[in-house]
């Protein structure tokens, strides 16, 4: 008889919400996210220095409003969207040992970068709305988490500026909030924090920003990244083989390249040609 049921060997048993390995919890440990980790347990959302310099967080700044001109109609100057691949410094972002962490931590391995766009907003820019991020699932939502997001604050982060708001804890309600909550709003606090800063959230958790009363323009990088096994926001099939020659492996897996979903080779008669990657998206699905 077959104990496979019984005691599951380690590529089929799933890891558990906030379960880490001694290796993981040392990589935790060194980049000093513990706390960080802590945080978004308990209250949902949590914000962490993006550990760069006020240059390279400058050169961001610059990059995303030089970006955003090319965005057509309305938006333009207000957002860019599709930044991976537009311009060298989005990969420095995605691969930011702190923000892969932390992707780790929320989505499991081989997680997907689902979204990677920037907004611009100006004195009067107005309240978004109060929403979950995990607005293509159904509720209630699954223990583990399925989308996080993190907000790269290029600017200081300030009610009157116009900064992040969230729920604390209404993330343990795994569910999208109803039409009196979104316009009650009951416990929204202002995220504050200093510029080139992350800020950033279970996907279940109920937020919004405040409205911007100060003049200057906010700018953030509203970073996505979803479980493997979630449809992405955006597609970077244009970012080909050739574009991802000699650069991190961390970036062909964010792609969804990786992994053996979606695969387009018929000739294999099915997706079994690709054991080697099948075994990996099994294996990275259950962390
Ligand atoms: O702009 C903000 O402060 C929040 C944006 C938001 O809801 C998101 O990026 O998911
Ligand atoms: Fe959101």
């Amino acid at each position: 008889m077959s104990t496979a049921i019984e005691k599951p060997d380690e590529t089929l048993s799933t890891v558990q919400p906030f379960e880490f390995s001694k290796e993981f919890t040392k990589q935790l440990k060194d980049l000093d996210l513990l706390k960080t980790v802590a945080h978004i347990k308990e209250h949902g959302y949590a914000v962490m220095d993006a550990d760069v310099s006020e240059e390279f967080n400058n050169k961001l700044r610059e990059t995303c409003i030089k970006l955003a001109q090319e965005t057509e109609g309305g938006a333009k100057g207000y957002s860019a969207a599709i930044l991976l691949g537009r311009d060298p410094v989005f990969e420095e972002v995605v691969l930011n040992p702190r923000i892969q962490a932390m992707v780790e931590v929320m989505c499991g391995k081989g997680a997907l970068l689902s979204q990677l766009i920037a907004s611009i907003r100006p004195k009067g820019a107005p309240e978004i709305g109060l929403h979950a991020d995990q607005n293509w699932t159904p509720a209630p939502f699954p223990i583990h988490n399925q989308i996080f997001t993190l907000c790269w604050a290029c600017d200081e982060y300030t009610e009157e500026g116009g900064c992040t708001k969230v729920i604390p804890k209404s993330h343990l309600k795994r569910r999208h909030p109803l039409p009196e909550e979104i316009a009650a709003q009951k416990g929204a606090i202002p995220v504050e924090c200093p510029p080139g800063s992350l800020v950033m959230w279970d996907g279940s958790i109920w937020h919004s920003n405040y409205p911007r009363n100060i003049k200057g323009e906010r700018v953030v990088i509203h970073i996505t990244f979803s479980r493997l096994a979630l449809r992405t926001v955006e597609c970077y099939d244009h970012l080909d083989e050739k574009w991802l020659e000699g650069k991190p492996e961390e970036l062909a897996i964010m792609l969804g390249r990786d992994d053996f979903l979606g695969h387009k080779d018929f000739s294999k008669g099915g997706a079994g040609g690709e054991v080697e990657k099948l075994v990996k998206t099994f294996t990275r699905a259950r962390s």
